[in-house]
């Protein structure tokens, strides 16, 4: 009988197990099952669940470190076999606020648009206000993107819809704030253009906002 490999994906992140993470992900690609589905209810969940144990303090960081590696090995394997669709519909610049190098969730999002037919322009984590700003004239984006995992790195979001501001460009390039203590509350009170809850969200929305 064949084993529940989203099951097996979760629990590879739980158990911060690299090697299994990479034998599940090889595995999903080989067997033909919805990669997708590996990622929300595997690997997503997985570290979702991590979160919540290290919000209990249940677990430590270096636990959390280990998870996180074994998310972005399965990740780096699943990525170039996620089915593309053609098509240039947008330049998105997307990054991880200044201070935060959590990325794990930023990168996914970065993907999901990629497959999806937007051209990506990931400026990775821990990026200066300026440099998304200096980017998106630079590539003449139509979207950015930016990502923040922590309540003392959202405040970056509201600084970049003030430079675009000043810079003149705010009317032409429409932003999109994302990261779990982020809502859409949160994108109303900064004047962003929208709120991504989660990759596919941010898919539809992009796909909005062009
Ligand atoms: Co980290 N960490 N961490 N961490 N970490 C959090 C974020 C806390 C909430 C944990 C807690 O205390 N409960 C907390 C922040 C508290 C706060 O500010 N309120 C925290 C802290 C405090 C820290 C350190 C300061 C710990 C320390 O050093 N003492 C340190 C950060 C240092 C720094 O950044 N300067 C730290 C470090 C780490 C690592 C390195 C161990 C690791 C990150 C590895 C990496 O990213 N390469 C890590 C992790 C993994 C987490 C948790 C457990 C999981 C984050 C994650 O990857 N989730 C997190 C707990 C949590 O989030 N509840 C914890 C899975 C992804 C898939 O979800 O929400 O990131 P996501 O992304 C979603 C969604 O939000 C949306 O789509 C994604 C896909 O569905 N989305 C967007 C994301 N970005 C978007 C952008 C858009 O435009 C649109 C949609």
């Amino acid at each position: 009988m064949s084993r529940d490999l989203v099951k097996a994906a979760k629990d590879a992140v739980i158990n911060g197990d690299e090697e299994a993470a990479a034998v599940v992900a090889n595995e999903a690609i080989s067997s033909g099952i919805d990669l997708f589905r590996l990622i929300d209810d595997g690997l997503t969940a997985g570290m979702t669940d991590i979160g919540e144990q290290f919000a209990k303090e249940e677990i430590s960081l270096p636990y959390v470190m280990i998870a996180a590696q074994a998310m972005t090995t399965a990740m780096d394997i699943l990525e170039p076999h996620l089915p593309v669709k053609e098509g240039k519909k947008g330049k998105v610049i997307i990054g991880t606020i200044e201070g935060d190098i959590h990325d794990i969730g930023k990168s996914i999002v970065a993907t999901m648009l990629r497959i999806n037919g937007f051209e990506v322009f990931d400026l990775g984590r821990d990026v200066p206000v300026e440099t998304f700003i200096e980017k998106a004239r630079e590539m003449d984006a139509d979207i950015i993107a930016t990502s923040t995992l922590m309540t003392t790195t959202m405040m970056g979001q509201k600084l970049i819809e003030e430079k675009l501001s000043a810079a003149g460009l705010r009317a032409k390039v429409k932003t999109m704030v994302g990261g779990a203590p982020v809502n859409k509350e949160w994108a109303q009170r900064i004047g962003a253009d929208a709120y991504g809850e989660n990759a596919m969200d941010a898919v539809t929305i992009a796909n909005e906002l062009l």
